[in-house]
């Protein structure tokens, strides 16, 4: 293998990972939310917020948007705002989840009002692409049903092609659509578009600006997720991650901390398909319910990085040799080297040779914005996901 050092500095160059303008809002369970000091109560300080985390990453170039929580009337006021603070504006998220109208399902609903409703917000946000430049649009469904019978399983696939089909056809030049996945929840019987099968067969039926996105939070307890990669990156259908942990469902907890090593190992197909910088989108998709929002972020945009490093360090040549060879231990032992890995000392190095603090975290208390935005944002309505 080449300088391992040179091979993970120079992939881990060209990784970034955007970061969520709802990470940086209130968040909590159905059961409480515990608000934050210092919490945004706009679009613009959400950005700032996520500015920071790319001021001492250097690896966090875009915000994702969800609307309508992230609604405003000058589109293009907001993404000059986001340049002028170091970023652009990411995914645009669309919300048919929280409008009264879906109780029943939205492009799924037997009602063709709501459904034409439905079509109608994601059309919006094609829109509001247009106006920030940004290139995906990500789509995630709530709909689905939660008593056998509720309604027809199949005429819903029928109504839910249709709508992304209407959606797909006003799609510019150079803009995707992310089809995401969830396994329940909140429908409890059966969801329309409950797993990766689902997404890719309506991304293929669609045609290529359709892609799937992978949260690594909507599986199944014991999933194979970097077998999902792995099969959706042969095929040339995986567009996203919502990148998130998770211990029992949808966890929205930070990436990388409850299971390390799966996220290496999705890294790694990333790695073995050389796709760290082909036009997937690495997203987070997080909710940090109890602890300080942006030194939680940084965290998550380190445990990536980490996680990345490990996967660039696997001997590749000296793996494919041993699996050639059938030799078992040998290929484990390969991939679980550079796993157990310390690359910590390494990304120091990283950042230090692009100008930046070695300890993003450190050099962000020390700056000072917690306690300026504690005391600038005492006023006023907090941002949250509003549910
Ligand atoms: C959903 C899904 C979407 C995210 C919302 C907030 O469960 O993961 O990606 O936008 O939550
Ligand atoms: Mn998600």
């Amino acid at each position: 293998m080449a300088n391992p050092t040179d091979v993970v500095k120079t992939g881990l160059r060209s990784l970034q990972i955007e970061t969520p303008s709802w990470a940086y809002g209130n968040s909590g369970t159905r059961f409480k939310v515990f608000p934050q000091q210092g919490i945004p109560r706009t679009p613009f300080e959400k950005i700032s917020d996520a500015a920071q985390v790319h001021l001492y990453t250097g690896t966090a170039p875009s915000v994702a948007l969800h609307i309508p929580w992230d609604r405003v009337d000058d589109y293009e006021g907001l993404a000059a705002y986001a340049r002028e603070q170091g970023v652009r504006i990411g995914a645009i998220n669309s919300n048919v989840f929280q409008d009264p109208d879906f109780m029943l399902g939205s492009v799924t609903n037997p009602e063709p009002r709501i459904r034409h409703k439905a079509v109608k917000h994601l059309l919006e946000c094609v829109d509001i692409m247009d106006a920030t430049g940004s290139t995906d649009l990500k789509l995630w469904f709530s709909d689905g049903l939660n008593y056998p019978g509720q309604d027809d399983l199949r005429d819903r696939q029928d109504r839910l092609a249709e709508a992304l089909r209407e959606v797909y056809d006003r799609l510019g030049e150079g803009q995707r659509m992310l089809l995401e996945y969830k396994l329940f929840e909140p429908a409890f019987y059966a969801t329309d578009v409950p797993d990766w099968g689902t997404s890719y067969a309506h991304c293929v039926e669609l045609g290529p600006k359709a892609a799937v996105c992978i949260d690594t939070g909507h599986h199944a307890p014991g999933t194979n997720i970097e077998f999902i990669v792995a099969f959706l990156l042969r095929a040339g259908r995986l567009g996203a991650f919502d990148f998130n942990s998770r211990f029992y469902a949808d966890d929205d907890l930070m990436v990388g901390s409850a299971d390390p090593f799966q996220l290496f190992r999705i890294m790694y197909e990333i790695v073995r398909a050389d796709a760290l910088a082909g036009g997937i989108a690495f997203m987070l998709d997080q909710c940090h319910n109890i602890e300080p929002k942006i030194p939680a972020v940084l965290r998550s945009v380190m445990n990536v990085q980490e996680a990345t490093a490990k996967a660039l360090l696997v001997d590749r040549d000296a793996l494919r040799a041993a699996q050639r060879a059938g030799d078992v231990l040998a290929s484990n032992a390969i991939l679980m080297d550079a796993y157990n890995t310390d690359v910590r000392p390494l990304l120091a190095e990283l950042r230090a040779d692009a100008g930046l603090d070695p300890d993003p975290t450190a050099a962000y208390r020390r700056s000072g914005y917690a306690e300026r935005i504690i005391a600038e944002r005492a006023d006023g309505q907090q941002a949250g996901w509003g549910a």
